[in-house]
């Protein structure tokens, strides 16, 4: 049975889609990032980069295999499986683009543009550039989604992917930079084609059960300031002696 050690957020949603889409036995391993289990030395054997979400695949290539970056662990489970990413050369590509997008822009700006919009000090110019600069780009990149949706049915091609499965979790609130998402006819249509599949409603009805359980068992434990990239950095260098 594979594992996945994760929390259910935009990046850990992305790999329990793919499993329930493959019908893969798997199950969740808690890593509670708020509460700094991304530094045990375990979990860094993993996930070097002390990001979730990574797997472990007992009958992997060779045997048990390990992987950390949704990205890759996404092509993986495609690969072990033969679905959501197409056999035809082209159809590979176009699908593999459409991931690295979500993986390079879609994720990090999304990332960027949260965490400066919700810094707690007062508004000064630079936080005011910060906040401006990921805040555009985030809307930019739901015009490109449109764009792409508007030529295509699905953002890798005709069939349904890897590419979708790897970006739907990160448009989740999309309601909240689009409103009714009038104004994004295309993306709009997407969005709710894969709110309506049965494992994104399994998946969606999972995270929360899980980060409801992480929220409440991390309440007995010291938080961490993960924003802190200072003290990210200490945790890491103290975990791999550094
Ligand atoms: N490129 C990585 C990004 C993973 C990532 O940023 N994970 C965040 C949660 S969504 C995390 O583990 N943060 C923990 C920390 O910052 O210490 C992937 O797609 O797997």
């Amino acid at each position: 049975m594979i594992e996945l050690h994760s929390m259910p957020t935009s990046n850990g949603q992305k790999v329990m889609l793919m499993l329930e889409e493959t019908g893969l036995p798997w199950k969740h391993v808690d890593v509670n990032i708020m509460a700094g289990d991304q530094f045990s030395p375990d979990y860094l054997r993993l996930s070097p980069n002390n990001r979730i979400p990574a797997i472990v695949d007992p009958a992997g290539p060779g045997g048990r295999y390990t992987m950390m970056e949704s990205g890759a662990i996404l092509v993986y489970l495609a690969g072990k499986t033969g679905k959501f990413l197409p056999r035809s050369v082209r159809g590979k590509y176009d699908v593999l683009q459409w991931l690295m997008f979500q993986m390079a822009h879609v994720g990090p700006m999304f990332g960027q543009a949260g965490h400066f919009t919700n810094r707690p000090e007062p508004v000064d110019a630079g936080l005011q550039y910060a906040r401006e600069r990921y805040n555009n780009e985030v809307l930019r990149l739901f015009r490109v989604l449109d764009n792409r949706l508007g030529e295509s049915k699905w953002l890798g091609g005709a069939e349904y992917s890897i590419a979708d499965i790897a970006t739907w979790p990160w448009t989740r609130r999309y309601r909240v930079r689009l409103g009714d998402g009038s104004a994004h006819p295309h993306f709009t249509r997407w969005f709710h084609a894969l709110e309506a599949r049965p494992a994104a409603q399994r998946m969606v009805k999972m995270a929360e059960e899980i980060m409801a359980r992480m929220t409440e068992e991390g309440k007995k434990r010291p938080r961490i300031n993960i924003s802190d990239t200072r003290d990210n950095a200490e945790r890491l260098g103290k975990a791999t002696k550094g």
